[in-house]
């Protein structure tokens, strides 16, 4: 089914994996733009207005930022199969272990085995983006413990699978197995022979890994940053939701706020408010060359600044 769909993502980012695969379970057609892996990105960063994290998501002139919020859009526009049935809940929460708890984990091994490979322009654009040193000579010395930390959250993913099932909640793949795999995908494609080693006592984990492997992409089509960029402005956003009664800051249509995540990338976008909601707040602002365009983030984990 031909989705409207415009990933902005690079191929060795996780993060884009959990959405490709998402378009997979789904079963969509959808547009793959190529991003570089560092800044600048001078066709996205007009658009998303200084959003600076990949994955990004574009449908026409909306545009989607962070894998938890692009989650919510893929199920909003596609429900069927659900991402997770009747799991919602515990599956968004799960993204704090998989996303971050275990995946910080996951990174340090890759790149303790990696330290002396990594591009000096990579090391510059992570420090900017974390606002910290990207110690790589720190991750090679805490590689041996990290790979420990690795395997506790491996069996945890063994253990839950002694219920026999295929996936984490069940018989189908969902938000759990997502971020989950995550890790799984990143370890082995950074570092095969970590992955082995940490693996080594868990063989449902390794059974269910091929079992999200199978799920695919979907059916991805090379679309240029350019005709992405002009796809927004061509067109105009959608119409705004309604927004909830209950705002705890008193937000609400038509107030000028900026919002920026609150861990890393804090680059703030301004805006003015079109709806927001428990799970999402929606901004309308100019993009200089393609006209309005309404960006959208998450509440759980990004700062609302009225302005
Ligand atoms: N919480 C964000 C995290 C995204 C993230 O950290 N993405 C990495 C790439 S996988 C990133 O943006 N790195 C910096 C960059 O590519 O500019 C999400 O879920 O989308």
């Amino acid at each position: 089914m031909m989705s409207g769909v415009i990933l902005h993502q690079y191929p060795t980012s996780p993060y884009a994996e959990i959405i490709r695969l998402a378009l997979g379970m789904k079963g969509l057609s959808w547009s793959r733009v190529e991003q570089s892996n560092i800044m600048p990105r001078p066709y996205l960063t007009p658009l998303t207005g200084g959003y600076r994290r990949i994955p990004v998501m574009q449908i026409g002139a909306d545009i989607y930022c962070d894998t938890g919020l692009i989650l919510r859009e893929i199920d909003r526009r596609f429900p069927d199969p659900p991402l997770a049935a009747g799991n919602a809940g515990l599956g968004y929460a799960l993204r704090g272990w998989g996303e971050r708890a275990w995946f910080g984990v996951t990174v340090a091994v890759v790149f303790g085995r990696r330290a002396d490979q990594v591009p000096a322009d990579f090391i510059k654009d992570r420090e900017e983006l974390s606002g910290r040193p990207f110690d790589t000579a720190m991750m090679k010395a805490a590689a041996p413990m990290m790979r420990d930390q690795w395997r506790a959250n491996a069996m945890m993913v063994e253990d839950q699978l002694a219920h026999g099932k295929p996936f984490l909640i069940g018989d189908a793949p969902g938000l759990a197995d997502l971020s989950a795999f995550l890790n799984v995908w990143f370890l082995r494609s950074g570092s095969l022979e970590d992955f082995k080693v940490v693996t080594a006592g868990t063989p449902r984990l390794l059974e269910w890994a091929a079992r999200m492997d199978a799920i695919g992409h979907g059916k991805p089509a090379d679309m240029t940053p350019e005709t992405a960029f002009n796809i927004a402005r061509d067109a105009s956003p959608e119409s705004p939701r309604a927004s909830s009664a209950d705002e705890p800051q008193g937000l609400a249509p038509g107030m000028n706020v900026a919002v920026m995540p609150d861990d890393y990338g804090r680059n703030p976008v301004a805006g003015e408010i079109v709806f927001a909601g428990p799970h999402e707040i929606a901004i309308r602002r100019t993009a200089e060359g393609a006209g309005d365009v309404v960006v959208h983030f998450p509440r759980a984990g990004f700062l609302v600044m009225k302005t």
